[in-house]
């Protein structure tokens, strides 16, 4: 499984016509706010040319790639986390993502209402930062009755607990966002099962205008990415509208619609590359019988962990792991052409996966 990613934002800024550019499904969009109203889901397929590649080299008949979860929800205004609108009730929804693609309006078009009139980048951004702290506040302070109230038996754990989520809560009053608190990695582990929203790593989204996708950096985007420097969280610029309108194409036919507007690829090609990098995800690649496939782990992940995503008797009864870079395999021509060259590794339990390995397990059940 690849990661799961969560559209966040304010009404009518495009998120349900960038989930259908995104996925390719074609769910209700629509020129009034709220126009989402259960969410969204999908699983979306990670193209990948080196698992074709891959593939074809096997000939396997089944290619089965990696996939991400993209989860869009209502549209999120002041006072969501308090139950206006509808947000509040789906931000669970989110709860459970690994990314959330922050959607902010950068188009125009007098004719789709802006909640707060003009749409601005900055306000806009902080609108929708501020219900996610505030959820993560009513999060953190149930959380703090609860610690409190096991504190007579089990005090000092609690005490410890207490010292850290008080922390927090006083950096969330500030308006500051969680992934901003400057935690030890021990700490961090405290607040996880807490799911905070403001803790999960966030890439801005700026829907823009078509005519402004020319354009090396349009404002919108320039003005983003000196808000998200601070969080480290990288900006990128879609035209969503765009970019829904290839839903029907063939890929073919979607690359020569994109270049038409100076696009070398589609958005969901560059969040997956965004995503990858920024969430330290790896890519690695089994053949077996006749399906080639892709799987993804974390960059550090052991070849024991890596059986273990493909089965978790792989992981427990993990003998060895032959690897092979895909390149060095294409090269060789074949998997028995490359043991004859001995350039198919043998690699014990702890050996870190590399990104683009093919790897065979042995197992023994
Ligand atoms: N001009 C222009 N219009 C867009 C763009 N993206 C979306 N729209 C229009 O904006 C309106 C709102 O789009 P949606 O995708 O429904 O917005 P949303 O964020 O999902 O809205 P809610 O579900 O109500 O929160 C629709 O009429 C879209 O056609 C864009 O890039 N340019
Ligand atoms: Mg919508």
């Amino acid at each position: 499984m690849g990661f799961k990613c969560g559209l966040v934002g304010l009404p009518n800024v495009g998120k349900s016509t960038l989930f259908t550019a995104l996925s390719s499904l074609p769910v209700e969009r629509a020129k009034y706010p709220f126009a989402t109203v259960e969410p969204n889901r999908a699983v979306v397929p990670v193209l990948d040319q080196r698992l074709l590649k891959v593939a074809s080299l096997a000939s396997s008949t089944e290619i089965t790639p990696a996939t991400l979860i993209i989860v869009d929800i209502a549209g999120l205004i002041t006072g969501a986390s308090k139950g206006e609108g509808l947000g509040n009730r789906f931000l669970a929804h989110i709860r459970e993502m690994d990314l959330l693609l922050h959607v902010v309006r950068g188009f125009k078009a007098p004719d789709v209402p802006h909640l707060a009139g003009e749409p601005d980048p900055r306000r806009d951004k902080e609108i929708v930062e501020l219900e996610l702290i505030l959820a993560d506040l009513d999060v953190l302070e149930r959380r703090l009755e609860k610690v409190q109230r096991s504190a007579k038996a089990l005090p000092r754990e609690a005490a410890a607990e207490e010292k850290i989520l008080l922390r927090l809560h006083n950096h969330l009053s500030g308006g500051k966002t969680a992934r901003s608190l400057d935690l030890p990695a021990k700490e961090k582990t405290v607040l996880a099962p807490l799911q905070l929203l403001t803790a999960k790593p966030v890439v801005y989204v700026v829907n823009l205008d078509e005519e402004d996708l020319s354009a090396k950096e349009p404002a919108a985007v320039k003005e983003l990415k000196i808000m998200a420097e601070a969080e480290g969280a990288p900006v990128i610029g879609v035209c969503a509208s765009l970019e829904g309108e290839l839903e029907e194409m063939e890929e073919e036919e979607k690359k020569l619609f994109l270049q038409e507007y100076g696009l070398q690829e589609t958005s969901l090609n560059r969040l997956v590359r965004v995503g990858y990098n920024f969430l330290d995800l790896i890519t690695f690649f089994t053949i077996k019988g006749t399906e080639a496939r892709a799987w993804t782990v974390k960059k550090g992940a052991t070849a024991r962990q890596g059986a273990g995503e493909v089965h978790s008797d792989m992981e427990r009864g993990f003998i060895a792991a032959e690897v092979i870079n895909w390149e060095e395999l294409l090269r060789a021509g074949s998997v028995a052409a490359a043991k004859e060259q001995g350039i198919l590794r043998l690699e014990g339990k702890e050996y870190c996966l590399q990104d683009g390995d093919v790897v065979s397990f042995r197992f023994n059940i």
